[in-house]
C-alpha cells in the first residue's frame, strides 16, 4: 500500500522526511515521550536513528543522553538501541528490556518505576520536569489532520498534549481497520475541578475515536513500515496449568458462595505463561459471556473473544504472540467491535477498577509469609521488569490474585519466604496468593492466621519446614505478636543466596551483571 495515503493532512506532507532528519532534531538532554505499549505501537524507525547519532557523539567523548518516558515496555528497536548506545538518562515508567535492565542495575541509567496510571497526571502536574518532545506512532492522518491511533494508546493523548514538538511516525503496517477501535477520553481535568469518568461498564466508550494533536507543534512526519514485537508464545508448562486450575477451583465456589456472579467480573491479567494458562482454562470453563478490564490484551484473550466465552474486551494496548497476531490481523473485521483501546490512564483508573469490581491476576517475585507481595526486585536491589500495572487494579480490585511458581532457579529458590525483600503491594493489597501448591485465600485472616495458609498451601514441601520453624520461632522470641519477625535472621535468608557461588552465578545469567 502507498504509505502517503496514510497521511491525507495536506498541511502535514510537507513535513515528511527521512528517520534520521526526524531524529537530528532531537537534542540532546531532552525529555521525549514515546508511543508504546509491551512491544505494540512503538515508534519503529526514529530511535534507531537517533540511537545510532548519540552513539557517535558519544564516541566522540561528548555526554548525548535523553530521558526517555514511554506507556510501558517497548521493544529492542526502542530501549534495545538507545541502552546499548548509552543514550538514555532517565527512564520511566516501566520497562522489560534486557540492556535496559542491565543498564539500570549497573547504575548507568536512571530509572523511575511508576504505577501506569499515574504517568499522566504526574505529566500536567509537572511533576517529572518538562516534556520536550512526542515520537508518537499513528496508523494514519485524517483530512483534518486528527491522527488514527496505532496497536496501543498508553501515554500518547498526555504526550501528545503536553510536549512542544511532536514527531509522528505512520506506520502502514498497522491495519486500516484499527481506525474506530479506540476510546480516547479528553474529559479527565486536573483537581479541584475533576469530574467522575463515566464509564460503568467495560463496553462503555466515553471518548473520541481519534487522537488530537495542534498541527503547529508538527516537526516532523516519518513513514514506516513495520510490525510490532511479537512476545513469543509457549504453550502452558504443568506449573502455571495447576495455577489455573486452583484459581478456576476458587471462582467456582466464589459463584456458589453468590460473592462472584455466574459470569464473573471484568478479568484482568497480567502477561505471560500463567496468565495464558488461566484463560486457557476459562476458554475451556463453565463461564461464559464473560469481560475483561486490563491494560494488555494477550492471546489467551483473543482466544475466548474468538470461542465467544469472552464477551468484550477493554484495554490500551495488544501483546501478542507471532500466531496471535496474524490471527488479528486476518480477522480485525470480526474482533474490532468486540475490542475497546483506550489510553492507559483510563484502562488503569482506580476509580474505574473500583466501580466494575475489576478480579486482578498478576504475576510476582515472591511473597512472604505475612502477604506482602514483591513483583519487581530480585534479592531486594535488581529491578526486573517494574510495578506496571499490577498496583493500580490490586489496590482497587474486587479481588487482588497474585500467582507465581513456588520455588524458581531449578528449585534452589523459594518464591515464598518470611520477608519479602521489597515490597510493592501490602498486605492490604493482596486477597489471595497462588503457586502450583494451591491457593491461599487470605481474605479475614490476621498476618498468623496468613502465615499459615500461606505456608501450608503455597510454599513447595521443601521449604515448608524451615518457614514453619521460622515463623513458629518469629512467634515465641519477637518484640511484639501481631507480625512476628526475627529481623536479622528474616533477612539473612536472602543473603544466604547470595552466599552460595553457583546462586549468585544463577541470578547474574538473569541480570546479565
Ligand atoms: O527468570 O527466565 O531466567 O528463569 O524471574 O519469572 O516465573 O518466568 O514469571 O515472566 O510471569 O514474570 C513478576 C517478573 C514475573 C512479572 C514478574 C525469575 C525467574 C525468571 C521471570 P528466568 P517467571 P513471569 C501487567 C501487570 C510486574 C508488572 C505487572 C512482572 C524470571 O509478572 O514483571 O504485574 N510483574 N504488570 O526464574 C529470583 C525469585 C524469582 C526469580 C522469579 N523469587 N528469585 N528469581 N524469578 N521469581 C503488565 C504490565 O504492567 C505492562
Amino acid at each position: 500500500m502507498d504509505t502517503s495515503s496514510r497521511i491525507l493532512c495536506k498541511a502535514l506532507q510537507n513535513k515528511i522526511m527521512s528517520a534520521e532528519q526526524a531524529a537530528a532534531l532531537i537534542p540532546s538532554g531532552v525529555n521525549v515521550g514515546m508511543s508504546g505499549f509491551t512491544g505494540s505501537g512503538y515508534p519503529k524507525s526514529v530511535p534507531g536513528a537517533l540511537a545510532k547519532r548519540i552513539a557517535e557523539v558519544n564516541r566522540e567523548g561528548q555526554k548525548f543522553r535523553i530521558g526517555v518516558w514511554t506507556g510501558a515496555s517497548t521493544a529492542p528497536e526502542l530501549d534495545g538501541v538507545l541502552a546499548e548506545a548509552d543514550g538514555v538518562e532517565m527512564r520511566l515508567p516501566y520497562q522489560s528490556d534486557p540492556t535496559c535492565r542491565r543498564r539500570i542495575n549497573e547504575g548507568r541509567m536512571e530509572y523511575i518505576d511508576i504505577h501506569l496510571s499515574h504517568v499522566a497526571q504526574f505529566v500536567w502536574f509537572g511533576f517529572l520536569g518538562k516534556l520536550d518532545i512526542a515520537l508518537v506512532e499513528v496508523a494514519g492522518i485524517l483530512e483534518d489532520g486528527r491522527l488514527i491511533p496505532s496497536s496501543s494508546v498508553g501515554n500518547n493523548k498526555t504526550w501528545l498534549e503536553q510536549a512542544d514538538k511532536v514527531i509522528l511516525e505512520v506506520n502502514s503496517w498497522q491495519s486500516p481497520l484499527l481506525e474506530g477501535m479506540h476510546d480516547i477520553y479528553y474529559g479527565t481535568q486536573l483537581p479541584p475541578h475533576r469530574m467522575p469518568i463515566p464509564l460503568v461498564h467495560p463496553e462503555d466508550r466515553i471518548g473520541e475515536k481519534y487522537l488530537h494533536c495542534d498541527p503547529e507543534k508538527i516537526i516532523a512526519v516519518v513513514e514506516t513500515h513495520a510490525p510490532d514485537r511479537n512476545s513469543p508464545f509457549s504453550a502452558p508448562d504443568e506449573n502455571s496449568m495447576l495455577i489455573a486450575g486452583h484459581i478456576l477451583e476458587f471462582f467456582e465456589h466464589e459463584v456458589k458462595k453468590g460473592r462472584l456472579p455466574k459470569n464473573l467480573l471484568p478479568l484482568q491479567s497480567g502477561v505471560g505463561n500463567i496468565a495464558n494458562a488461566v484463560m486457557a482454562g476459562l476458554n475451556n470453563g463453565p463461564f461464559d459471556n464473560l469481560t475483561a478490564y486490563t491494560e494488555v490484551l494477550q492471546d489467551g484473550m483473543l482466544d475466548m473473544l474468538r470461542s465467544g466465552k469472552l464477551a468484550m474486551a477493554s484495554a490500551t494496548a495488544f501483546s501478542l504472540s507471532d500466531m496471535a497476531l496474524e490471527e488479528l490481523n486476518r480477522n480485525l473485521a470480526f474482533y474490532r467491535d468486540k475490542i475497546i483501546l483506550r489510553p492507559q490512564e483510563i484502562s488503569n483508573h482506580p476509580e474505574v477498577i473500583r466501580r466494575l469490581g475489576v478480579i486482578a491476576m498478576n504475576g510476582m517475585i515472591e511473597a512472604d509469609i505475612y502477604g506482602h507481595v514483591n513483583s519487581t526486585h530480585v534479592m531486594g536491589s535488581s529491578i526486573m521488569n517494574g510495578i506496571g500495572g499490577s498496583g493500580d487494579f490490586a489496590r482497587n480490585a474486587y479481588i487482588s490474585i497474585f500467582m507465581t511458581p513456588s520455588q524458581a532457579k531449578n528449585g534452589k529458590i523459594s518464591c515464598i519466604v518470611p520477608i519479602a525483600s521489597h515490597v510493592d503491594h501490602t498486605e492490604h493489597d493482596v486477597q489471595v496468593i497462588v503457586t502450583e501448591q494451591g491457593l491461599a485465600d487470605l481474605r479475614g485472616l490476621s498476618p498468623n492466621q496468613r502465615a499459615k495458609v500461606i505456608i501450608e498451601n503455597c510454599a513447595h514441601p521443601d521449604f515448608r519446614p524451615a518457614l514453619r520453624d521460622y515463623h513458629r520461632r518469629a512467634y515465641e522470641g519477637s518484640m511484639g505478636r501481631h507480625t512476628p519477625h526475627l529481623l536479622d535472621e528474616a533477612l539473612s535468608w536472602h543473603q544466604r543466596y547470595l552466599k552460595e557461588g553457583q546462586m549468585l552465578q544463577d541470578l547474574q545469567e538473569v541480570f546479565q551483571m
